[in-house]
């Protein structure tokens, strides 16, 4: 099955809605398609060196990150569902269309010091609903992603994409240049045999990462065993392996790094999403990925991701030190929850008053007095019914302050 007719199979709602999403996740594919076709020559083609420039993250770029770059702001701009699209390789986000529905974020070429010495690289996206109808919907935490990927140049050309909270692997056929379906409804092991972090850095982290390393080789419990050690040092490989094989993949804080060193926006979110739908997780030391509220645009996280019990065993190790690290700003409700908008939500879901008061956690009455315009909910509320709305994120695309 080809990448189109499992994404037709997947979002068969064809409402708008998912036909636009279809065509901005194809939008994407394609362009990966041709950054694929550009790694397999670039010992030919002259583009594997530096650009001789340095990015907004103060990286010097190479030839490929641009290459990639402009691959998918060429393919993004002509898609009319596509409203903009940010990226590590560009200081302030691109708006194409204003009013279109979703966003896109990207790695365009990630571990691009790999290039050189043709090791696995990769490019990593997500697609997040345009909820603000401009450059501030780009800032939102990872429960705004509705859906995300990566593809992964290496022996072989894969497209991985998470829609619908499933995950699956489609691999490249070159002759065809198309995505075929390669593993469906990919599911993380609870567990895997292996730790991936770069142990260079060892002498720079906190004590408990330490202990976690070293626990790793030769662990003190009864329950854990002995993990062996794989690094690429291309976030995308080094996920992949995660993903399949279980495990846990960690680039945590160090003292020259305090912020973690990947991307929160461009790597981490995207990944977080793909990691929890596929039954995993994905932490930055204390709190889940996905509920950090960005502050800005190219902001780093630490980034831990892998198997379930691999990631508690993580945390485990880990929480004490939790004082050191920055204190999460208190999260403010993403909608203005009116008495349009609850009525709207809670009869897209068809639930009595009081079956969706007790979703929320009110009662019956509370509802009937939101519905009324006599009362507004509370922050606590108001956070809830953001959970809700987006927690129904296949049917309800459309931004409920949309009448
Ligand atoms: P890039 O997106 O500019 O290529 O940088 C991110 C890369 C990740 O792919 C990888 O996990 C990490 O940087 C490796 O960093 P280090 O060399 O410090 O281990
Ligand atoms: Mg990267």
């Amino acid at each position: 099955m080809n990448l189109l007719s499992y994404l037709n199979k997947e979002l068969a709602g064809k409402s708008d809605e998912n036909l636009e999403l279809i065509s901005v996740i194809c939008s994407v594919a394609d362009s990966t398609v041709d950054i694929a076709m550009d790694t397999r020559v670039t010992g030919l083609k002259q583009i594997r060196g530096s650009a001789n420039e340095i990015n907004v993250q103060g990286e010097e770029v190479q030839m490929l990150d641009q290459i990639a770059n402009k691959s998918l702001i060429d393919s993004l701009s002509k898609n009319s569902s596509c409203a903009g699209y940010a990226s590590e390789e560009i200081d302030e986000p691109l708006i194409f269309n204003q009013s279109s529905r979703f966003m896109v974020v990207a790695d365009p070429l990630d571990g691009s010091s790999n290039i050189s010495v043709n090791m696995p690289i990769g490019t990593i996206f997500g697609i997040i609903r345009n909820t603000d109808y401009g450059v501030s919907s780009f800032n939102k935490s990872g429960r705004y992603y509705i859906s995300a990927g990566y593809s992964l140049y290496g022996p072989s050309d894969i497209f991985v994409i998470c829609v619908n909270n499933k995950v699956s692997e489609f691999t490249l056929d070159p002759k065809k240049k198309e995505y075929q379906l390669s593993r469906d409804d990919i599911k993380i092991p609870r567990t895997g045999s292996i730790y991936s972090i770069n142990e260079g850095n060892f002498i720079s982290w906190e004590d408990n990462i330490k202990k976690w390393v070293l626990n790793n080789k030769n662990p003190t419990g009864s329950s854990s065993k002995r993990k062996t050690l794989r690094y690429v040092g291309s976030l995308v490989a080094d996920a992949h392996r995660t993903l399949i094989n279980g495990g846990i993949f960690a680039y945590p804080p160090d003292k020259s790094q305090p912020e973690g060193k990947l991307r929160l926006m461009y790597e981490a979110n995207p990944l977080a999403l793909l990691f929890t739908s596929a039954g995993g997780n994905a932490v930055s030391i204390d709190k889940e990925i996905l509920d950090i509220e960005p502050e800005n645009f190219h902001q780093r996280t630490p980034l831990i991701l892998g198997s379930k019990d691999d990631i508690d065993d993580f945390m485990n190790f880990t929480t004490s030190g939790r004082s050191s690290f920055k204190e999460t700003p208190e999260i403010s409700p993403i909608f203005k929850w009116n008495k349009v908008n609850i009525a709207k939500l809670r009869s897209r879901l068809g639930l009595s008053r009081s079956r969706f008061g007790k979703k929320v956690g009110v009662t019956r009455g509370t509802v009937l007095r939101w519905e009324s315009g006599d009362v507004s909910p509370n922050l606590s509320n108001n956070k809830a019914l953001d959970s809700i709305y987006l927690s129904t994120r296949k049917e309800l695309l459309q931004n409920p302050l949309d009448t």
